[in-house]
Formats: C-alpha cells, structure tokens, sequence
C-alpha cells in the first residue's frame, strides 16, 4: 500500500470512528490483548525514553512551559536539532544489555513536536530540521530485529496546535490565538495515533500523559480508545492520568511511586487489578537536562526494580538522550550495571508476581511457580521475623543454594542472615516447600 493509499486508509478509519462516536460499551479485551497484558506482567523492566527538540536547550522537556517561551520562539530549536549520532542499534541494545524487555518512546510530548513522519502538520523532526528523518521507524525496526517490543508514549496535552483549546492548566505563554476548535484537536491527535498504528508494524501500546491539563474536558477517550483497538487489537492502552483505569485502559500505571505509595502528590488512587507499571529518572530529568547531576546510584535503581516487582508492578526506567542522539555516560554506566544484576538474579524477577509478603521496609517478596524469592534490601540484624507461611520448611541463598537456618515458631518464621549471607544490593533467599 503507497503512502497516498495509506494516508486516505487512515482518513476513512479516524473519520469512521470520528463520525459515529463509539457506543459507550464495557470494553472486552481481545484474546491477543489478554496475552499481551501476560507478557508485560512477565517483561517486569523497561525503557523509557523521553525524546524531542527540547534536547536542544538540554533544560527538560517542560522548557517551555518553564520559560514561558512563545511558539514563534520555540520553533527556532528545530533548526538546530539535527541528532546524527542518533543510533536506533545503539538504543535498543543499551536497553537489552541492561535487561529491558521494552521500550517506551516518546511521539509526541507536550510541545506537541512530533518525533516521526505525520502528514497531519509540519511540526515533526521529518519536515522542522536538518535531520529529516523518522527516528521511530528506525527504533521500530531495530526493535522488531533485537526482539524488543515498542510502546509510544504520546501527550495528549499539546502546546502548539491552535485547536487545543480552550486551554487548561498549563500552555498559556505559547501565543496561540483565542477560540480553536477542541473536536478538530482530538480529530488531528487520533489521525496522528492512526499514523502510529498502521505505519510502525507491532506496537505493543499506547502510554497516554497529559490529560490531567484539563480533566473536566470531554477527551472522548472511547473513541480514541476504540480506534487504537480496532487497528491493533493486543496494543496496550495506558493513561497517566492518575485515577482509576478508565473502561478500554489495559493498564495502571504510577510515576515517581510505587503503587500504593504516594511521596509525588498525586498518586493517591486505588490499585486496580490490570497489569501494574511505575515510572522514574536516573536523575531528576525526564527530557535531556545538562544542568541536573543528581544522578541515582546502580544500588537505588535496582531497589527500585525490586521493590516494583514486590509490589506486582513493571519498572519503566527513563533515559533522555542528549540532542546528538547519544546518551549520556551516566545513563549508560548504570544500566550496564543493572544488566550485570540482572544476568545473575533475573530469575527472581522475570516472569514473577508479588509474593506472599506484602512489601516491608526490609525487602519485598516475589514468586514464580512454586517458587517464593525473598529480597532482603535492608536489614542489619542477625535474625528476621516473617509472617506464617504453611508449607515452608527451609530456606537457602539464591544461586549459592547455602542453606539458611529457619525456625517454625507459634505465629511466623523466624530467618537467620548471618553477616556473610547478606549481600550488599540485596540477600535473595528462595524459601522451601515441604515435599
Ligand atoms: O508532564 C509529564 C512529564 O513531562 C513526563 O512526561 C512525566 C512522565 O511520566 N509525565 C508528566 C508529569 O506527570
């Protein structure tokens, strides 16, 4: 199918779906789309990558917004962003060595730049700068030969399109006249989620931000939503929206908390039962941030994979590359260290759910079959006091397979970790069922 073809293709399908908008219904998950929900439980860690012209300031992807800057002046960064050390290979490979199953890109963020080749507006890397590429049709392919799958995050808050209006919280320095039409906004937003759908082979989901912008507005998420399933049906809708899932979402996800906690402010809903995943930054940038050095230790993160994967959850784990397209040594050094952890304890985290024991200070617990892995991340003391759990009979280090004393007592079990046991990230012991 040429691009003519495919580009009336997709009119006809976003106008069909534009012009009858979809029945409210319960949404029905496809036998494909329950798989796929599997597979992301099981996948456990991913790459988040934050991507866009505002690399070029290298100040975060809220630059914008920040400095109040115009559209007239912002689109002065296009020109200038030309990423020809852009390697899709480079990328996915990082992910992998590190132990990420997926990645998770951004099309199009709140400057509503977007990082591949619509036809919808100019105001894309293919038509906007030198580079006059479509980096996530590389990604996608290199993703597709290394057995990565490929997730697009894509904001539905935009602070460039003259239909986003009226505006909400945030996009009031950007110089937009007054009155555009919001309806023809959610018509280019799904005409561009279309464009994703049909002209990047798999995507594994869509990973929605921005609609906290203005949570009163009618975003007519069961047409968006209806859409996305239509053209690709295992493709796994996710909103950060921070409240409940919304009918047609496939999964939860958190930012800066892990489920059920609540240190960022706005994670205070309910759990759901759908596939969990949190979201964080090596430093404190989403978007390539030059200033911010506050980069978290190998330790830190795999702390957080852990207790993301105690608490039934998915760790998406952001990288902003710089406006070359390379990544900073920073980010580098410690995913590879991540990897190296990950090639020796994996086993305890892929394809694992939350275990028997419900997230402590000390550790979080994991299971697999009939496996059940303690994490001991903090404890100093030469004994831990854990829960009754019938059927358990011993314990021993994973991979060592040393045996570790445990005592059966009235109401719990009691774990002794002598010093040499421990070790420093974390003391993994597998606890034993009774033949
Ligand atoms: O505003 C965005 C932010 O730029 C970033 O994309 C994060 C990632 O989850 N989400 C929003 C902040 O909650």
């Amino acid at each position: 199918m040429n691009r003519q073809t495919t580009k009336l293709a997709l009119l006809l399908i976003v106008a069909a779906f534009g012009s009858h908008p979809a029945v409210a219904q319960t949404y029905q998950p496809s036998d494909s789309n329950l798989k796929a929900r599997q597979w992301f439980q099981d996948a456990k860690f991913g790459m988040f990558i934050h991507w866009g012209v505002y690399s070029v300031p290298g100040r975060g992807e809220w630059v914008m917004e920040n400095e109040k800057i115009p559209i007239t002046e912002y689109e002065k960064f296009a020109p200038q962003f030309n990423p020809t050390q852009f390697s899709a290979a480079d990328i996915v490979s990082l992910a992998k060595a590190a132990g990420m199953k997926y990645i998770t890109i951004t099309s199009k963020h709140h400057d509503g730049f977007a990082m591949f080749a619509t036809r919808q507006n100019k105001w894309n890397i293919v038509d906007a700068t030198p580079y006059g590429k479509d980096p996530l049709k590389q990604l996608a392919e290199e993703c597709r030969k290394q057995g990565i799958k490929l997730f697009f995050y894509h904001s539905q808050l935009d602070w460039h399109n003259p239909d986003y209006f009226p505006l909400g919280r945030t996009g009031h320095s950007a110089g937009r006249p007054e009155g555009g039409d919001f309806n023809r906004y959610l018509e280019f937003m799904n005409a561009q989620l279309a464009e994703l759908l049909a002209n990047y082979g798999d995507v594994a989901g869509i990973w929605f931000d921005g609609m906290w912008d203005k949570p009163e507005a009618d975003w007519q998420l069961q047409r968006t939503y209806s859409l996305i399933h239509k053209l690709q049906p295992a493709a796994l809708i996710g909103s950060n929206h921070h409240h409940a899932p919304f009918d047609g979402e496939d999964f939860q996800m958190f930012e800066k908390d892990l489920p059920g906690s609540n240190t960022a402010g706005f994670n205070q809903t309910s759990i759901s039962q759908l596939p969990l995943e949190t979201c964080e930054t090596v430093n404190g940038a989403w978007g390539y941030n030059k200033n911010d050095k506050n980069f978290k230790s190998v330790t830190d993160l795999i702390h957080y994979l852990v207790r993301a994967a105690g608490a039934n959850a998915n760790f998406l784990l952001n990288i902003g590359p710089m406006p070359s397209g390379k990544v900073q040594p920073e980010f580098v050094e410690r995913l590879g260290a991540m990897g190296q952890w990950m090639q020796k304890n994996g086993d305890t985290i892929y394809g694992t759910r939350g275990g028997p024991i419900t997230p402590r200070s000390w550790g979080v617990s994991t299971q697999k079959g009939g496996d059940i892995f303690l994490h001991v991340l903090d404890w100093k003391d030469e004994y831990l006091a854990l829960p009754d759990l019938p059927g358990i009979t011993g314990a021993h280090l994973f991979g060592s397979n040393t045996a570790l004393e445990l005592k059966t007592l009235a109401g719990g079990l009691l774990l002794r970790l002598p010093p040499a046991s421990r070790d420093p990230i974390d003391t993994i012991v597998v606890l034993e069922r009774a033949k």
